[in-house]
Parts: C-alpha cells; structure tokens; sequence
C-alpha cells in the first residue's frame, strides 16, 4: 500500500476532545491505528493521537464494502486519517465512537514492528531505545516527557519573575571549565576546540552586565561511566548572580525545587498516575550541613573516609537515610572543586562551593565564585591548568565584574526525582552515552 498525501484533508478533533455530547458531528480524526478487530458484523480499530485514544467502529450494515477493506489492509501503527460522524456507544471506552464514511491510509506501517507500543509485549531498554519512535507512543513514555516539559516551564516562569535574563551561550568553546578530562575535542577549521561542559564562564561574565541570567541548554561530558545517572549529553538550567554569595543562590534553588515539586504534583496528576509514581513535596528549610558535618556523620555510621575525599553513590545514599530526602551540603574542599570556586577567606582549604542532593543523587552544584583575578590566575595553576589559555576569560575581571554565586541543575536527574525513573536514559528523547550515539 502507498503513502498518501494529506490533500485538503485537516483533524478537526484530537481525540480526547471527542465525546458523546458531540454525537451526530462530523468529524477528521488522525493518528495511529494501535488495535484492529473483526467480530463479524463489525469491525473497529483503535485510533491513538498525542491527547489518547478513540474508538472507530464500522458496522458492516452501515459503511461500505471500500472501507471495511480498507480496515483489513492496515497494519498497526500505521498512520491514518478518518472522517466520520461521532456517535454514542456505551460499550466503547468513554462512551463514544466515530463510525467512518472514509479512511485514508497516510503511512502504513511495515510489519513486523521491532516493538510493541501497547507494551504488552515486554522489551529491554536498549530495543526501545532503538525503535524510540514507537516507544514514544507509549503511555509511560508520554508522562515522563510531558512532566519533564512541565518542570521547564516552572524554571523558566520562576527565574523570569524573580528578574532573571535568559540567555544563551556558545557551546563550541575554547577551553575546560569542570575537568580538562571530560572535554570532547571536535574539529574547528584549524583550531582545537571543544564541546561546552558547562556555561560557567560566559554566565559569569554575563552578571558584569546582565546582572542575573538563566540558560537553559545542552552540556557535553566525555565520562566514560556507565551508571544509571551519567549521560554524555544533557540539558543543565544554569543561573548566576550578581553582587551574591552562595546563601543567596542556596535560596533561590531550594524555592524553585520546591515550586517544581508543587506544580508538578498539581498540574500532572493523570501523568504521575500513568507512572504509577507518588512525590513528596519537599518542606522548607531543606537541610543544610557541611562537608565537614556529612563526614562525621559517614564515619559514625561505620564509613571511613578521609578528609577531602568525594562522596560517590554509596555515600550520598547513606546520607540520604541519615539527613533525610532533599538536603544541601556546602563547604567542600576547594581540592576537589573547579577552579572558580572562591575558597574561605581564612581557611583556603575549605571552599565555597554547595551540592544539592536528593535521594542518592546529585541534582545540581553550585558556588561563590572568585571574581579576582589573580586569585582565579593562581586557583587555575593548582588545579594545572594554563591561565594563558583562560586570557579571553582572565581580561573580564579586569573590567569591574562584580562578585557573584551561582549553580547548575541537571534537568534529566531532575526529571528523574520527579518521575521515579530508574535509568537516566529514560528521561530522554534520544540519548547519548558511550555506546550510543543513533538514533
Ligand atoms: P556539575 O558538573 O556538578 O557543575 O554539573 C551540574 C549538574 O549537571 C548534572 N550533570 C549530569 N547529569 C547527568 N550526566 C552527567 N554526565 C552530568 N554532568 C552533570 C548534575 C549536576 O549536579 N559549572 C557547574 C555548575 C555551577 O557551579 O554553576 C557544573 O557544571 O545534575
């Protein structure tokens, strides 16, 4: 069967708009057929769109012989368009049908299909992943992406009504902001260059004018981890202040994760139903303890660690059954921290820098930042970086940058907090690790 063009054929109705207070309407409904069945004297399908599913009956006594054929020669996931008149039905879900008077078939679908949408059919998540356009059809799927979208759309709102600019910055970059370790080199005419880790050093910049700025946008890590939280590609909401230290920033993110919290749980009831996934808004104050204090409690519970050392998973989940959900550990040692992180005043082996976690995971991190610059000159020779290859960065804080603080927080890992997804892969479209790179 051939594709068909769409004409001067336009849907009318997306099917969840379609009820039995419309009986007798006409209507165009399109979408996917995902169920097709021959009872005898009738045949049905169900036809799926972006908003559910409908009912199309076709009573052999009342439509043509061309469409009962037409049905017979679908094949699932085919995509489809019908014009009919909606009517009642008790016995079809919500009451409600549309019986065809024609149907045109706009991509039939190739059989047999990699998966199955319905999810009857268990499959691992690698095969989803390479069929991911009919994964996405499924219900589960659907809820993760339209919770993740919600969640965007609460950092946006949020940071634009307390005053933040949203900006953009280049993600072909010069030069390491996080760890010279993690930079994908790519070829630039005849320049190194490098995929952007992190905004960190053009919205720092920005705060010299823009004075506090969000950006919304992909960042590229070459971690070689295979872990259920680690992507090589995802998207960070980013901010930076003015005239700020880390307190302030501290408080900007703990209420816009608890803005999040309440309007996901309110305005995505149906999706988080779909997940079968309950969340807990979190209570102000979230809990806030340092380095030092989240090391005495790891040790008491029988871990030895030693001072300086990063948490790593096992940790962060024993100081999630200790402290609690949701809770900000600040004061890191500057040792393990990036360069621009300011260190205390009176003890530089402490920093300034906070990480938010929640459950075993690190959501976002953040700090205040150094905005002298020979102390950011001296702090890039500790960590062994060359402050020659940071003069296009070094030359701002010669012009009167203000002190300023800021964070970033990992939409994905955040999507998963929100969503009870297991695996970061789950929360999204297409996503990059080592091994996956299509589609
Ligand atoms: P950091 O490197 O901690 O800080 O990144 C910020 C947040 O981004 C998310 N994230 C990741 N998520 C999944 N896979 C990864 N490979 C990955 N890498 C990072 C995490 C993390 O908490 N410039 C600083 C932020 C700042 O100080 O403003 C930075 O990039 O949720």
């Amino acid at each position: 069967m051939k594709p068909k063009n769409l004409g001067k054929w336009r849907r009318t109705h997306l099917s969840q708009e379609i009820d039995s207070d419309l009986a007798g309407e006409k209507t165009t409904i399109m979408g996917w057929v995902t169920d097709i069945r021959d009872l005898g004297g009738i045949k049905f399908f169900i036809l799926q769109d972006f908003s559910g599913t409908i009912q199309v009956t076709a009573p052999k006594a009342k439509v043509g012989k061309d469409i009962l054929n037409e049905i017979d020669s679908i094949s699932k996931e085919s995509a489809v368009a019908v014009k009919g008149e909606i009517a009642k039905a008790d016995q079809a879900p919500r009451g409600v049908e549309v019986v065809p008077s024609e149907i045109r078939v706009l991509n039939p679908a190739e059989t047999p299909l990699p998966l199955d949408p319905t999810g009857r059919v268990k499959a691992d998540l690698d095969t989803r992943l390479d069929a991911r356009l009919l994964d996405l059809r499924r219900p589960k799927p659907q809820a993760i992406f339209k919770i993740k979208h919600g969640a965007v759309q609460v950092i946006r709102n949020h940071l634009t009504s307390e005053g933040f600019v949203e900006v953009y910055t280049p993600k072909i970059v010069r030069s390491a902001t996080e760890t010279g370790a993690t930079l994908f080199p790519i070829s630039y005419f005849e320049k190194e260059a490098f995929l952007s880790q992190s905004p960190q050093l053009y919205k720092e910049v920005l705060t010299g004018c823009l004075d506090k700025v969000f950006e919304l946008g992909p960042i590229f890590r070459a971690e070689e981890h295979d872990t259920r939280y680690h992507l090589n590609e995802v998207i960070s909401a980013d901010i930076e202040v003015a005239f700020s230290t880390k307190e302030d920033v501290i408080d900007i993110l703990e209420d816009l994760i608890v803005n999040i919290f309440e309007e996901i749980t309110e305005d995505h009831e149906e999706e988080l139903e779909t997940l079968e996934h309950e969340i807990e808004v979190p209570e102000k104050p979230v809990p806030r303890i340092t380095y030092d204090e989240a090391l005495e409690k790891l040790n008491d519970a029988g871990m030895k660690l030693e001072w300086g050392a990063d948490f790593s998973i096992p940790e962060q989940r024993k100081l999630r059954e200790i402290v609690g959900g949701l809770f900000f550990i600040t004061d890191w040692p500057t040792e393990i921290k990036p360069f621009y992180i300011m260190p205390h005043e009176d003890d530089s082996k402490l920093s300034h820098a906070f990480d938010l976690l929640y459950n075993e995971i690190e959501l976002a991190s953040g700090g205040t930042r150094i905005h002298q610059r020979g102390l950011l000159e001296k702090q890039l020779k500790n960590k062994g970086l060359n402050p020659k290859r940071f003069e296009y960065h070094l030359k701002n804080f010669e012009w009167g940058l203000p002190p300023h603080s800021g964070w970033g927080l990992g939409v994905e890992r955040l999507t998963m907090a929100l969503t009870g997804a297991e695996n970061i892969r789950e929360t999204v479209l297409f996503p990059r690790d080592r091994k996956r790179l299509t589609p």
